[in-house]
């Protein structure tokens, strides 16, 4: 039964998806952006995506790593290798985030506002 229930939110992700490629005037749509972490570094350390885009940390090192914002927008359980967090940036802002467990991993999100 969780299947059903999986494929069907699947689906209606797709179908928004289709939607939102499919509206006029989307050329500023955002891209979304991976962040690797790797050798106990965000790569790359600083991103700018534009409001609305989807953030995915995916975790490269054989050693647990979080993704924890500074001011709490958002934190990940530990990641192991392999793992992935991802989070979407509605507001514009800078955010600064570490890794809980190595605090002097950190990273920066710039987000600008939407082109319109
Ligand atoms: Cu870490």
């Amino acid at each position: 039964m969780k299947h059903c229930i999986l494929v069907r939110v699947l689906a209606a992700l797709l179908f928004a998806s289709l939607i939102l490629v499919a509206a006029p005037g989307s050329a500023a749509a955002p891209a979304n952006t991976t962040i690797e972490l790797k050798t106990f570094m965000f790569s790359p350390t600083t991103v700018t995506v534009v409001a609305g885009t989807t953030v995915t940390w995916k975790n490269l090192d054989p050693e647990p790593h979080t993704i924890a914002s500074v001011d709490g927008a958002f934190r990940s359980g530990a990641l192991d290798e392999g793992d992935k967090f991802s989070f979407t940036f509605a507001t514009p802002g800078s955010y600064r985030y570490v890794c809980s467990i190595h605090p002097q991993m950190v990273g920066t999100v710039i987000v600008t506002p939407p082109a319109q």
